[in-house]
């Protein structure tokens, strides 16, 4: 059972296996999730695998009850994400998918996917043949928030890219995608109220690149196929520093009334908005307007990380204005843990991404205002560190991160006292990274390991099982198309 995260629960029965026969059918309670799963195993199988309205089909995709008042999950207090628990049941005659919501179900669906042979991943006909093993999983996650963050401002990628980078998240039962959206390099996303930022703001990048943005409708397209995929996005604007990109397209947001050139090198802490100016927060408040009515998901992120350009009186005054423009969105404030300095917000999350055992002054106000937590340790989770010395890109401020330092930790015990930890997130800063094969190369195999640590019971883990599970999905990241890094702890086949 090489299943990634690993299940909660797992009662083998070695005396039964389930073998797909051509002339199979898939019946399923949901109507995109009996599509989803015949489009991926027709072309590895070659089998027509007809969706079906009659009970008694090879593979049963059933929606329980309580899926009719919209379970919540009761993790952590957390009522943000639905009930994610699923069963999967396998005997000779047929496998059966149970979950009490569609995200249910559809977590049981990827688990099914990963007991089936490794080349179901393949685009094209393989050999059978496509058994299952027998048993009965039960599975639920141990955090409700379980994410990733792609910063593309460094380094703008198109909706493709993102769409892809929300599937290989989902396979591995990740539900949030939370963009970087803004930084000093470019604004990506478009806003009427202020149209220069993304015209403007959006055409630069590290290095001298062309950027680019995303309109209204693309970043909408991606909101509804992150959605169908249970992945959530959490869209940042980055402030009060960070907004390099957002000066150069409007003078007026410059004390000076200058608007700077635009930046393509990797330095932080040298802009900010202006926090005794009142367009700031003219400026600020229709650009949440606006993203909240883009958004479904409960969260805004804020950044006010690294504002080094702002004094700590402006960085008070102007988070204790901001937070307040974000909660009359309707939407909950998600910021980096330096927000912890300012007032506390209801509901609102803080993400660490401290890299030492001991958290700093703004982290240790943030948990004593009793902040929900998000964590984000860089020396464990930070994407865009280098494996070892000999990575060709990615940064090292943090360390150097193997799959083993990435996967080898407990949420629960990294900060002192009993903090509200709603989950974890690994970022992937692009300073460094400018295609798609960086971003896979950085994220495989890392990205798996963060899923199992933020989806499996802590009981359930250890290092040992875990690398020779991790092996045998590098051949289904090689039919994914995805180059990944051939960390040497790993016993590739
Ligand atoms: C710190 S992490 C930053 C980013 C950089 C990153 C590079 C954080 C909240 N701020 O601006 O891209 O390091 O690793």
């Amino acid at each position: 059972m090489n299943v990634i995260p690993v299940p909660a629960e797992v009662v083998p029965d070695p005396s039964v296996t389930f073998t797909l026969r051509p002339d199979a059918t898939i019946r399923s309670d949901s109507a995109f999730l009996g599509g989803y799963l015949a489009d991926l195993l027709r072309p590895p199988t070659g089998y027509a695998l007809p969706v079906v309205e009659v009970a008694g089909a090879a593979i049963e995709l059933v929606l329980l009850p309580a899926a009719i008042e919209g379970a919540r999950s009761n993790i952590s207090g957390i009522s943000d994400f639905p009930d994610e628990s699923y069963t999967v049941e396998v005997t000779a005659e047929r496998v059966t998918v149970r979950g009490r919501t569609e995200a249910g179900l559809f977590y049981g669906v990827q688990t099914l996917l990963q007991l089936l042979p490794s080349t179901v991943d393949a685009r094209t006909v393989q050999d059978g043949p496509w058994t299952v093993p027998g048993g009965r999983i039960v599975d639920r996650p141990r955090y409700a928030y379980r994410g990733a963050m792609l910063d593309v401002s460094r380094h703008f990628f198109g909706v493709e890219v993102l769409k892809r980078f929300v599937d290989r998240l989902s396979r591995y039962k990740m539900n949030v995608l939370h963009l970087h959206l803004s930084d000093d390099q470019g604004w990506r996303i478009a806003v009427d109220a202020w149209p220069r930022l993304a015209t403007v703001g959006g055409a630069s990048q590290v290095g001298g690149g062309p950027g680019g943005h995303y309109t209204k409708a693309q970043y909408a397209e991606l909101v509804a196929y992150a959605a169908a995929r249970h992945v959530t996005l959490v869209p940042e604007i980055d402030m009060p520093g960070h907004v390099n990109a957002a000066l150069t397209a409007y003078p007026e947001l410059n004390r000076d009334g200058v608007a700077p050139p635009p930046y393509t090198g990797v330095d932080v802490g040298f802009s900010t908005l202006g926090a005794d100016l009142d367009v700031t927060y003219t400026f600020v408040r229709q650009v949440l307007e606006e993203l909240a009515a883009l958004t479904p998901g409960p969260y805004l992120h804020i950044g006010g990380d690294e504002a080094l350009s702002t004094s700590p009186e402006d960085y008070l005054a102007f988070m204790n204005r901001v937070q307040p423009l974000v909660t009359a969105t309707g939407k909950t404030v998600v910021g980096w843990h330096q927000i912890g300095a300012a007032d506390r917000e209801p509901g609102r999350i803080a993400q660490y991404w401290g890299n030492t055992p001991d958290p700093d002054n703004d982290m240790r106000a943030a948990l004593a205002k009793g902040d929900r937590v998000l964590l984000s340790p860089a020396n464990r989770v930070y994407l865009d560190m280098k494996y070892d010395a000999d990575t060709r890109i990615g940064l090292d401020w943090a360390g150097h991160i193997t799959v083993r330092t990435a996967y080898d930790w407990d949420p629960a015990t990294l900060l002192p006292g009993t903090p509200d930890v709603i989950g974890v997130e690994a970022p992937l800063w692009t300073e460094t990274v400018e295609t798609e094969a960086d971003i896979d190369l950085l994220a495989f195999p890392r990205l798996p390991a963060v899923a199992e640590v933020a989806w499996s019971p802590q009981p359930a883990r250890d290092w040992p099982a875990f690398r020779a599970r991790l092996a045998t999905h590098g051949p289904r990241w090689t039919h994914w198309g995805v180059g990944f890094h051939p960390d040497p702890e790993i016993p590739w086949p």
